[in-house]
């Protein structure tokens, strides 16, 4: 399958909505008030936020003409108004064949998908690169589980510490476990949850602090993966977890459980932050990464 079908395939759920709305807003093959406000409420409920909805709507607005295929150049506006906003949001989290070494810390709300994506990501670095994978979600036990089994089945090596040991001390360890044994990559996996925001964000900056205190000379990014069933409720999140923790790369999971794909667009219109990958179910091969072109047209369900 191409990755073009399987943007297209697995993000039908938003596209279903989107694409044939969008059509039946344009009826009357006009670009006028009415069906403008029809266009405008159809965004909207794929979760794109106002300000996207309003220079979408204005790029819809010039088109001039009236003849049958019109409802082919509203398309072909829209994807390209949207690719338009996507593409400078486009950036890897590492190439294949990258020599600097580096440390991948992901955070987010419980159930985001942090785990799983660790698993896939470990899956696309390959065997050829020497990975750790690190728990640090040290409160659930079925969580360490969880990571371990990723680990064994990418044969990758994985650290975790004793049962409820302080995870930024699980962090350190892992961390002096990557320098001395040459490992290319550390992948560290964190607790979603605690007693409030406000602590989870703080053992977060202490668990990055602690790793980045002990090698300054180490690329660190900060990964936040986001539930994309969440819909324009990731932006919350995106603010919690950004703000303090200086976050340099975005995934985001579940989009092909969600008619709210739009929520992307919002986010990558609001923050400066780049997506790195999306979550498009939950196999290993199911997480790709982001393309501005392939996920417009696919939302739309247009492809010319
Ligand atoms: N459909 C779908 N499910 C996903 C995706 N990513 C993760 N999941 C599922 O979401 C659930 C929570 O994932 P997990 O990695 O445990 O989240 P964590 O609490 O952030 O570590 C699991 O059942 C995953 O299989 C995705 O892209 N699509
Ligand atoms: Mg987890």
């Amino acid at each position: 399958m191409s990755l073009f079908s399987k943007f297209r395939n697995n993000l039908k759920k938003t596209s279903d909505i989107l694409s044939s709305n969008i059509l039946n807003s344009f009826q009357n093959k006009k670009v006028d008030d009415q069906t403008m406000e029809e266009l405008e409420s159809v965004l909207i409920s794929a979760d794109i936020s106002l300000d996207v909805v309003d220079k979408l709507i204005n790029s819809i607005r010039k088109i001039k003409s009236t003849d049958e295929n019109i409802k082919n150049l509203i398309m072909e506006t829209l994807a390209k108004e949207i690719e338009t906003i996507l593409k400078p949001k486009e950036k890897k989290l590492f190439e294949q064949n990258e020599i600097e070494n580096k440390i991948l810390i992901f955070v987010g709300v419980n159930g985001s998908g942090k785990t799983t994506t660790i698993g896939k990501i470990a899956n696309q670095i390959g065997n050829e690169k020497k990975i750790l994978i690190a728990g640090c979600d040290t409160f659930r036990a079925a969580a360490i589980e969880q990571l371990q089994n990723w680990a064994e089945k990418n044969k990758n090596d994985f650290y975790s510490g004793n049962p409820s040991q302080d995870p930024a001390s699980v962090a350190y360890q892992a961390a002096e476990k990557f320098s001395k044994e040459n490992y290319n990559y550390l992948l560290i996996d964190t607790a979603g949850r605690l007693s409030n925001n406000t602590n989870l964000i703080n053992q977060l900056v202490k668990l990055k602090n602690v790793v980045n205190k002990m090698l300054s000379d180490v690329i660190i990014e900060t990964v936040l993966v986001l539930d994309g069933t969440n819909g324009s409720n990731m932006i919350k999140q995106a603010e919690i977890f950004g703000k303090e923790l200086d976050v340099s790369s975005i995934i985001i999971t579940k989009l092909d459980g969600t008619a709210k794909g739009g929520a992307l667009i919002s986010i990558a219109n609001k923050y400066e932050i780049p997506i790195s990958y999306i979550g498009l179910g939950e196999k290993v091969e199911d997480l790709v990464d982001f393309n501005s072109r392939n996920f417009s047209r696919s939302i739309l369900n247009f492809d010319n």
